[in-house]
């Protein structure tokens, strides 16, 4: 089965942001950056929470980070040895990718032989308030041992300080850190006890926004000292009775021990790995790669809420403002539709509960209908800022229109909950809201449609597709066509509706859906689709785009002045020229392979991928999938692992000038699992059933994986020259 782990043997400064991302591991409710228990904030340690956000001033609002309950470092011989700052003899870090296990093992010497830091910790997925920590010291001589642990109030934020005041407190045996957050007042508990089957001496320090336990003993040579540490974590938006639930949770957890509690969370994993393993033989780099990137995805899927999204860098701290893109329905949703549909559903339920703000922005613009934020925070509100990129010139911001005209991620939330109808067979969401949310998207395309007076079609100007790089462009391709495939979406929704009476009743109180139905039915018919070009078969990205310069990107870049410049925009050197940051035709024709011919797909592929600078992880995965359609596995070899490796090559971008931007990859890790299973495997939905047409890249010899499809779970094993799909009976989760 491989070894499920990842590790690192070299202790470089330089790799503290990067590890906290490669080697987080959270539960839906947290995600706990790879950092070590003794860092303060200037080395980025995170509990980032899901869904919490905050603003101070006049800075981006941001989701928080709560006070750190695992601060833990050692003294010994009244010397402290700690990280960065001491220098080790020998330092490992490790991550179990198939249980969400962290560990570290760390030796300094001293002026009388080693001492050693063994250390693992994971954030429940059995409890999702609950972290746990054994942290064990060992000398080779005998000595004073003191153990500083507690909670660590100094939190790193990008835009906080998010805690107008810190309540550090405690009450025999635990102690507790509140902090009070700015905007909302949310009160963010952090609840810590502890546990050791030796004597040892207790104080407790509060210093600034830290409460420390000092805990002294006098260690033997060769003997390891554990200490176990429970930490809770609670909000005010959890329950009002938070500080009794972190309590509660946590002397639970220490009665019933830490071995017991890991091998409930690892049950868990366990049970997730039984659905959503994929098996690949013969290449074992992808199998790692792969199983990593899902490993990322269950780890911020969000099982405790009935309605929440994951944000575009998943748990793994503050940079994209915390928010939720069109990544979520459009790269990561199909794992979760595949093996978890009632995340799937989570997912999309949050869209249908921020269906109001999305009705706002659309009113802001002037328009009807629903304009889904382009950065989807808390409530729906759009924290994409007017001015996204800061000019490295002039140092001033620029004007960027992503929030303005990024129209398609109102089809991106459609998509996914036809998506969700079309492999659950359920009409639960469409009835729940996805319906409405459906109609108000399809009303606000309707919305956008320009007729010029001596053409009988429909165009959507003024807009922004994938490609972030060419800005307010004319008929869009890949923007059209959604907003076609949104008519089209909205005309069946209001057939399946028109079965349900009461509701039919209802909505039609609001609408009249046989008008709708008209309108859209017009629309789908008349909005202008790009064709293929008559010569080459290529299908012009958005108008005018034929007539830009058409410039290698090494040639682009090396005219770049600077080298952080913004390549896009109204000044971008990208902008005039035919190079594109991500894919944008082909994610369209990835989308709806089956109404262009294989020439078409070749062609386009051809064409635009030496124009495609893959400057967004989105990328890779949807040239790697065409590739795939277009039977070139072994050209969508290399862009599938570009994709699946996203957050294991530490080579992703982490800084813009002065601003962390690191942080997990998740949509680059939905993209790779997409590419194994609907590239590689070919699965897809076919007259009702699924089907698979694989096309395996030469390293694979097989490959096995298996999908839930309408309440039913079947097992798929493809061989180089076969393929079976078994049905292994009703799900039961
Ligand atoms: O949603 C993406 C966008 O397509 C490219 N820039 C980054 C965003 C968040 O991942």
């Amino acid at each position: 089965m491989g070894k499920w782990i990842i590790e690192d043997k070299e202790c470089l400064a330089e790799k503290i942001t990067s590890d906290g991302n490669k080697y987080l591991v959270g539960n839906g409710y947290m995600g706990i950056r790879g950092t070590l228990q003794e860092y303060k904030k200037e080395e980025f340690p995170a509990i980032n929470l899901a869904g919490l956000y905050d603003q101070v001033g006049d800075a981006w609002r941001e989701p928080l980070n709560a006070p750190n309950g695992l601060y833990t470092y050692i003294e010994f011989e009244g010397k402290q040895y700690r990280l960065p700052q001491h220098l080790p003899s020998s330092h490992h870090i490790a991550l179990d990718y198939r249980h969400g296990i962290f560990y570290r093992d760390t030796s300094w010497e001293t002026e009388v032989g080693k001492i050693r830091v063994k250390a693992e910790r994971f954030a429940s997925l059995d409890e999702c308030h609950l972290i746990a920590m054994k942290y064990s010291i060992c000398s080779d001589a005998d000595g004073r041992v003191r153990i500083y642990t507690g909670i660590d109030g100094e939190v790193w934020d990008i835009n906080g300080p998010h805690y107008d005041e810190m309540w550090l407190s405690e009450t025999k045996p635990i102690i507790y850190g509140v902090g009070i957050t700015h905007e909302c007042k949310y009160k963010i508990c952090v609840s810590e006890t502890y546990d050791v089957d030796f004597n040892l001496d207790e104080d407790i320090i509060i210093e600034g926004r830290k409460i420390v336990r000092v805990l002294s003993f006098e260690a033997k040579a060769g003997i390891s000292y554990d200490l176990y540490k429970y930490i809770g974590v609670y909000t005010s938006k959890d329950t009002s009775d938070y500080l009794n639930e972190a309590s509660r949770l946590i002397l639970e957890a220490k009665s019933n021990g830490y071995d017991y509690i890991l091998r409930k969370h690892k049950n868990k994993w366990e049970e997730k790995w039984k659905v959503s393993q994929v098996t690949i033989e013969g290449d074992d780099i992808s199998m790692e790669a792969l199983n990593y990137s899902i490993y990322h995805l269950h780890s911020i899927a969000p099982r405790h809420a009935d309605s929440l999204s994951i944000p575009a860098r998943g748990l793994s701290g503050q940079t994209y403002k915390g928010a939720v893109f069109w990544d979520t329905e459009m790269f990561m949703l199909d794992l979760f539709l595949f093996t978890e549909p009632d995340v799937a559903k989570t997912l999309l339920k949050y869209r249908i509960d921020t269906l109001d703000g999305a009705k706002k922005k659309a009113k802001d613009y002037g328009y009807c209908g629903a304009f889904y934020p382009w950065e989807s925070q808390e409530g729906g509100y759009d924290a994409c800022s007017d001015y996204n990129v800061v000019d490295v010139f002039t140092g001033r911001p620029m004007r960027t229109y992503f929030k303005d005209k990024q129209v398609h991620i109102s089809s991106a939330v459609v998509y996914g909950i036809m998506r969700y109808v079309d492999y659950t067979g359920n009409y639960d969401l469409l009835i729940e809201g996805g319906g409405q949310v459906i109609i108000e998207c399809a009303r606000f395309y309707y919305d956008l449609l320009i007729k010029k007076v001596h053409l009988d079609r429909y165009e959507l100007h003024d807009v922004i597709g994938p490609d972030e790089y060419h800005e307010r462009v004319n008929n869009n391709a890949y923007t059209n066509k959604m907003a076609k495939y949104t008519f089209q979406s909205a005309i069946s929704v209001i057939d399946i509706l028109s079965q349900f009476d009461a509701l039919y009743e209802e909505l039609s109180q609001q609408y009249d859906l046989l008008w709708l139905k008209q309108i859209f039915q017009d629309a789908a018919v008349k909005i202008y689709i790009p064709e293929p070009d008559e010569k080459n078969q290529v299908i012009e990205q958005f108008d005018g785009y034929f007539g830009l310069e058409d410039v290698s990107i090494e040639e682009l870049k090396k005219r770049m002045l600077h080298e952080k410049e913004y390549l896009g925009g109204a000044y971008g050197i990208a902008s005039h020229s035919k190079v594109i940051k991500q894919a944008d035709v082909v994610t369209m024709l990835n989308l709806f392979s089956d109404e262009y011919s294989m020439e078409v797909l070749l062609k386009n592929w051809e064409y635009y991928e030496p124009r495609t600078e893959h400057g967004s992880s989105l990328s890779a995965c949807m040239y790697s999938m065409l590739a795939c359609k277009c039977q070139m596995p072994e050209k969508a070899y290399p862009l599938f692992l570009k994709s699946a490796r996203a957050d294991l090559r530490e080579s992703t971008k982490q800084w813009a000038g002065l601003i962390y931007i690191g942080g997990t990859h998740p949509a680059a890790a939905g993209g790779a699992y997409m590419t194994a299973i609907e590239g590689f495997a070919g699965l897809r939905i076919k007259d009702g059933k699924l089907n698979v047409n694989p096309n395996l890249p030469s390293k694979w010899n097989s490959m096995a994986f298996k999908i839930i499809y309408h309440g039913d779970l079947y097992e798929i094993n493809i061989e180089k020259n076969s393929a079976k799909i078994n049905n292994l009976g009703r799900y039961k989760g």
